[in-house]
């Protein structure tokens, strides 16, 4: 017999303001908007999760709008009444009455997480068998879409140990033009950072191989997802002839598009996004076949804040390999929060507290200011 039973999933659609405009190929954000779930328990206890996306429609096919609509009248409708303290069973009775939906299904399988962590004393990596490490190396991307302000930016963060990995956002603009910008950032920091690309799918085949060669040659590391998620086969071309890894992100939508392209051998390296998966649970299923394939692992975002920030940190801290690092650095991007204590970087590292759930608890006054009504 359960002891506690879910009681109510109530969402909040959050808009808050961004250290600047991030521009990305495919949209430019000027705020970010998170969708806050709270899970409330008959035992009294709370769970707190988030899904996010960029861009509104944008980037993925769920809304901030969607996510909060589909929730409502749809996963929360079928959750309640059932044992909170399962999570198996309330996560595959969602995926038994919703295809899809996984960045929904994320934030609810967060405060799934989260509560049953505080329930049992436990933090949520401990609850998903046990973390490897207490923090995380942290990437930086750079995308104010100047290259001036870019390399500046970069150095303020070397200067202050925050980030010495730098993502570069490219793509939307000419191919010549990108690549001077790339080269000029990568010449000016040397050895001194890590230099990545991600293109967000913007180039056809026929470009990707001539750039991602004149990337790979001038030191540029990391390759995140040149083309077209539906170009399987050109993927697949290009991962063979590239000198830099590819890496795929918007490729992966599910855990069974990661089985599917480590199958045809279509990435060398997986970005992990929670959002992308289902939850934090859902994205280590990724991670196995990611490393029962020999492909390499990188914590990936969707820009959320700290809730969805730690959701997701707390997985990546159980895996045996993390290769490249990770780019957890949402809450940095915000100028505000809807959490009480902001999440510890340090040293090019976020520090993840062993503490119950997610280690986080809720600012009301913050949340009230920032919902959207
Ligand atoms: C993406 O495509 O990876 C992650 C970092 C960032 O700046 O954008 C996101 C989305
Ligand atoms: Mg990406």
């Amino acid at each position: 017999m359960s002891i506690s039973l879910i009681e109510r999933l109530e969402t909040l659609i959050v808009d808050l303001p961004t250290i600047r405009p991030h521009k990305l190929a495919m949209h430019t954000m000027q705020q970010q908007t998170l969708v806050v779930i709270r899970l409330r328990c008959s035992d009294g206890s709370e769970g707190i999760g988030e899904a996010t996306t960029i861009g509104g429609l944008a980037y993925g096919y769920e809304s901030p709008e969607s996510i909060k609509a589909n929730i409502d009248a749809h996963l929360a409708p079928a959750l309640v009444g059932q044992p909170a303290d399962n999570i198996n069973a309330a996560m595959q009775r969602l995926d038994k009455i919703a295809k899809g939906n996984t960045f929904a299904k994320s934030g609810i399988e967060s405060a799934l997480l989260d509560a049953q962590g505080k329930r049992l004393g436990l933090a949520v990596s401990e609850l998903l068998g046990g973390r490897v490490r207490d923090s995380l190396e942290v990437a930086w991307t750079l995308a104010s879409g100047d290259t001036a302000r870019d390399i500046a930016e970069a150095e303020h963060m070397l200067e202050i140990r925050r980030h010495r990995v730098f993502k570069l956002k490219i793509g939307a603009n000419p191919l010549q033009q990108d690549l001077k910008h790339v080269l000029a950032i990568k010449r000016e920091l040397g050895e001194r950072a890590s230099v990545r690309v991600d293109v967000n799918q913007h180039w056809d085949e026929s470009q990707a191989i001539h750039v991602c060669r004149v990337l790979g040659d001038n030191g540029v590391e990391l390759i995140e997802q040149p083309i077209a998620r539906i170009n399987r086969a050109g993927q697949v071309r290009l991962s063979q002839r590239s000198p830099a890894p590819i890496m795929a992100d918007e490729s992966i939508e599910s855990v069974e598009d990661a089985f599917s392209l480590a199958a045809d051998g279509a990435a060398s390296v997986f970005a992990l996004k929670i959002a992308k998966n289902g939850g934090p649970r859902a994205v280590l299923r990724t991670a196995q076949i990611a490393e029962a394939a020999g492909i390499a692992l990188y914590g990936g975002t969707m820009l959320e804040g700290t809730i969805g920030t730690l959701a997701s940190a707390h997985a990546f801290l159980t895996l045996k390999q993390l290769t490249w690092g990770t780019e957890l650095f949402g809450p940095l991007l915000l100028t505000e929060d809807v959490v009480s204590e902001a999440p510890v970087y340090r040293d090019f590292e976020l520090h993840v507290p062993n503490t119950p759930g997610l280690g986080l608890a809720l600012d009301e006054a913050q949340l009230k200011r920032f919902a959207r009504h």
